[in-house]
């Protein structure tokens, strides 16, 4: 356990905070699932790097069914993580990623957790899976261990993890509060008491092989060099304001026309870094033209992209046909019906 390393010491201390008062009954083995989320207000900067303390605050909403089943077993000799039925290789930075969260959470110096994790976003939905990942992790820690943490709770220690899987821990529309304390305890998502049945995300296929750009260094180079950053805090509290009032009016055309202002912004705030970071592809553009021109046509489709080249639309279960038609093969998730997704089939 590196005891006497400061980035250690920080988290832990954030962790001891929330489970001083637990006591354990751990289980040999514990299973847990949560889903991707999508960033409809986005996460784009760090005031906390250690912590993952955001500079602003977020909006999402969770995708079921697609996101992460998580088990961790412990008894073995050393640490071991495997995805989607293949070992990964201790040395790999997923694996240290891992490794370095369990070392919050060793309750003794040998303790040591095998993790299996299955990831129900296809391979090629081009979804990010660390956010669904480190929260299935973290509630499947909280049932091994028998801590029964309440929700905000969860949050936090998601948050170590993956800034954005603070928000995977819980369903529907979900809003992550930046907070102001260095320690972090007011830093952590909630679900908000709203709900939108006909709402349907479709993720469009431009280059799903494509290693992008890791979103945590591109997000410190962001902060760090781009003269437009000062500009991203005050957009984030407008189009977070916008976005809660479009949801409680429960109009889409707000709601969607904020979600994609602020994805563009982001973006605009990223080609301003030095050197720039540029995620698109020739395909990107060529799919926001697309929905741009179908808006022109009178169907109510708005876009957001995230750190990668694929494009997620936002619409309405009545427009599902024409979406389809202009996007053919898109996977489709309807966040408040997990029944119904729509995914593709290798004919698509
Ligand atoms: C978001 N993204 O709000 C934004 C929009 C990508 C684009 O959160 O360093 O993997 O683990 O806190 O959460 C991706 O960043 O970064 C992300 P870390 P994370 O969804």
């Amino acid at each position: 356990m590196p005891q006497h390393d400061n980035r250690y010491q920080v988290r832990k201390a954030a962790v001891d905070s929330i489970l001083q008062d637990r006591s354990e009954s751990p289980e040999n083995c514990a299973t847990a699932f949560a889903p991707v989320n999508i960033a409809l207000c986005k996460y784009w900067g760090k005031r906390d790097p250690i912590l993952n303390l955001p500079v602003t605050s977020s909006l999402s909403v969770s995708l079921p069914p697609l996101g992460s089943t998580t088990e961790i077993r412990i008894g073995a000799d050393r640490d071991d993580v495997t995805l989607n039925d293949e070992p990964i290789t201790p040395q790999s930075a997923f694996a240290s990623r891992v490794v370095d969260f369990l070392d919050l959470f060793r309750t003794a110096r040998d303790l040591r957790f095998s993790v299996r994790t299955t990831n129900t976003v296809p391979t090629a939905a081009g979804l990010a899976s660390s956010a669904s990942g480190f929260a299935a992790l973290t509630l499947a820690l909280d049932r091994l261990f028998g801590w029964d943490l309440p929700p905000k709770q969860l949050s936090i220690l998601a948050r170590l993890g993956s800034g954005s899987a603070s928000r995977s821990v819980a369903r529907g529309f979900v809003e992550w509060h930046a907070g102001s304390a260095t320690h972090g305890a007011d830093s952590f998502a909630e679900a908000l008491a709203c709900t939108w049945p006909d709402l349907r995300v479709g993720v469009i296929d431009v280059d799903f092989g494509r290693k992008s750009q890791s979103s945590r260094e591109a997000m410190q180079r962001t902060v760090d060099t781009s003269a437009l950053y000062h500009s991203w805090a005050q957009k984030v509290a407008d189009d977070l304001a916008e976005i809660r009032s479009a949801l409680h009016a429960h109009d889409f055309e707000r709601l969607g026309a904020a979600a994609e202002s602020n994805a563009l912004g982001m973006h605009a705030t990223m080609l301003g870094a030095r050197p720039p970071i540029l995620y698109w592809l020739p395909g990107t553009v060529k799919a926001i033209h697309r929905v741009h021109q179908m808006r022109e046509d009178g169907i109510n489709v708005y876009l957001t992209i995230d750190a990668g080249p694929n494009v997620k639309i936002l619409f309405t279960k009545n427009d599902m046909s024409a979406v389809q038609a202009a996007f053919p093969g898109l996977t489709v998730i309807a966040p408040f019906d997990p029944e119904c997704p729509t995914l593709p089939t290798d004919s698509d």
